[in-house]
C-alpha cells in the first residue's frame, strides 16, 4: 500500500492539472492507492534500477547523431529490455517459490515507481523530481516485481543530498520545475516532445531549445551525475566536427524527418522509444528544432507540411520566425 503522504502528493499534482493530456495518470490513481488492485494478494515489491548511460541496448543503425535525443531513448525501448530482464528473474524466482505469484512492471503500469524505489532505499527524490543515488546519479530507470511472497527486507530511505543546490531549477529552459520537487509536466520538454499530441503553445516553442525527443538537462547539470559519469553526461556529438559541420549534419537529420512518410519514420525508429511520438509527432519536433536552432535552410521542407492536419499553424509560425532577420 502506498503511504498516504505520497498519494496525497500525487493527488495534489493531478488536481493542479500538471498532468496535462496524460489522462491515464488520473485513471491510475485507484491502483496507486491500493496496489492489490493491480495484483491481488500482492504482499511485496522487489524494486530494481537499470542504468541507461551508456545505453545497454544501442541500436547500431540509429539515424540521429547531432539531434538532441534523451539518453534513455538512444537504443532499444526499455519497456522491452527491462521487461526481458525482469522476466528472467521471475523465471528463477518461480522455480524457487512455485506456489507464489510474480508480475513484472516498468513505467507504463499504474505504479508509483519513484516513491516505491525511494522506500526501497534506492535513492532520494531530488529537486528535479528524479530518484538519485549518491554513488550512481539518476540516469537509471526503475522496474519492479510485485509478488505474493512476504519479504521482510525493509530498507531505510536514503537522506536527501540536494542541500542548497538549485542547479536543475536554474537550468530548466521552460520553467517546468515550478518549485523544488514540483514539475508542471505541461511545460516540460519531455512532455511537449513525447507525450503531448498537440503543438506546444507559442511561448514554449523556442524554449524547447533544440531538443528533438525528451530532455536530460535537469539531470545532466546535477552534480551527482557529473560526479558519477566523470563529466557532463550526454555529450554525444563528434568532438572532431566544427560548429558549422555540426549544423550541416543537424539540418540533414531534420530534413530526413521532415520529408519521410510516417510509415518510413516508424520503420527507421522501430523498437526505440521514438515511435511513441508517431510520425506526425516527430515532424512537429523537427519543426520545433528548426525554430529553436534557426534552421532557415529547412524552409522548403517545412512549407511542404502546411496541409498536414494539426501542423498548419506551427508551420506558419515557423516560417514567420525563420524569415526574421
Ligand atoms: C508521467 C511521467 C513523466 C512526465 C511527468 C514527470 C514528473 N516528474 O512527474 C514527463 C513526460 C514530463 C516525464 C519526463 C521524464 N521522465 Co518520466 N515518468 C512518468 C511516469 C509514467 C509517472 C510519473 C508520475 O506519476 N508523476 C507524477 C508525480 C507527482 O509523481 P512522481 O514523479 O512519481 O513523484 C512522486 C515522488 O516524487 C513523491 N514526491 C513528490 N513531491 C515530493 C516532494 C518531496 C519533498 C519528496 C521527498 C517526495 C515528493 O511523491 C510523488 C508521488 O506521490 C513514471 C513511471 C511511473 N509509473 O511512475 C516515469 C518516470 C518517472 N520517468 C522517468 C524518466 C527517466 C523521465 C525522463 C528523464 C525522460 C527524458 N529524458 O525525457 C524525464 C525526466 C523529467 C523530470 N525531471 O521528471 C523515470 C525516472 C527514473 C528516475 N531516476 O527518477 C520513471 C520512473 C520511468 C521508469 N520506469 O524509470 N515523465
Ligand atoms: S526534463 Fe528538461 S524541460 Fe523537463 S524539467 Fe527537466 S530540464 Fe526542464
Ligand atoms: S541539480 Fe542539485 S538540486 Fe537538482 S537534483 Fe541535483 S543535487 Fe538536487
Amino acid at each position: 500500500m502506498a503511504p498516504a503522504a505520497a498519494i496525497a502528493l500525487y493527488r495534489d499534482w493531478l488536481e493542479r492539472d500538471f498532468a496535462g493530456e496524460m489522462d491515464y495518470l488520473h485513471r491510475h490513481l485507484p491502483f496507486k492507492e491500493d496496489p492489490t488492485q493491480l495484483m491481488s494478494h500482492a504482499q511485496s515489491a522487489i524494486v530494481l534500477t537499470f542504468d541507461y548511460s551508456p545505453h545497454p541496448q544501442p541500436k547500431p543503425s540509429f539515424p540521429l547523431q547531432e539531434a538532441k535525443v534523451a539518453l534513455y531513448a538512444r537504443g532499444e525501448d526499455y519497456h522491452f529490455w527491462i521487461k526481458r530482464r525482469l522476466q528472467s528473474l521471475i523465471t528463477r524466482l518461480q522455480t524457487e517459490f512455485p506456489n507464489e505469484s510474480f508480475a513484472a512492471y516498468t513505467d507504463s503500469a499504474p505504479v508509483l515507481e519513484r516513491d516505491l524505489a525511494q522506500r526501497a532505499g534506492l535513492g532520494w527524490i531530488g529537486k528535479n523530481t528524479c530518484l538519485i543515488h549518491p554513488k550512481r546519479g539518476s540516469l537509471f530507470l526503475i522496474g519492479e516485481i510485485y509478488t505474493t511472497l512476504t519479504l521482510n527486507e525493509e530498507r531505510d530511505p536514503l537522506p536527501d543530498f540536494c542541500g542548497t543546490c538549485t542547479r536543475c531549477l536554474d537550468a530548466c529552459p521552460t520553467g517546468a520545475l515550478v518549485a523544488p520537487h514540483e514539475l508542471d509536466a505541461r511545460k516540460c520538454i519531455s512532455y511537449l516532445t513525447i507525450e503531448s499530441k498537440q503543438v506546444p503553445p507559442e511561448d514554449m516553442r523556442e524554449k524547447t531549445s533544440g531538443w528533438f525527443f525528451g530532455c536530460d538537462i535537469c539531470q545532466t547539470v546535477c552534480p551527482w551525475n557529473v560526479k558519477f559519469h566523470g563529466t557532463t553526461p550526454g555529450a554525444t556529438a563528434d568532438p572532431s566536427l566544427t560548429d558549422a559541420e555540426r549544423r550541416v549534419r543537424l539540418i540533414e537529420e531534420m530534413r530526413v524527418i521532415l520529408t519521410s512518410t510516417n510509415t518510413r519514420l516508424l520503420k527507421l525508429f522501430h523498437g526505440t522509444p521514438l515511435v511513441r511520438a508517431g510520425g506526425k509527432g516527430l515532424k512537429r519536433n523537427a519543426i520545433l528544432v528548426a525554430i529553436a536552432m534557426n534552421l532557415r535552410e529547412l524552409t522548403p521542407e517545412i512549407t511542404a507540411l502546411r496541409e498536414v492536419a494539426g501542423l498548419g499553424a506551427l508551420v506558419d509560425d515557423a516560417l514567420a520566425r525563420l524569415a526574421r532577420d
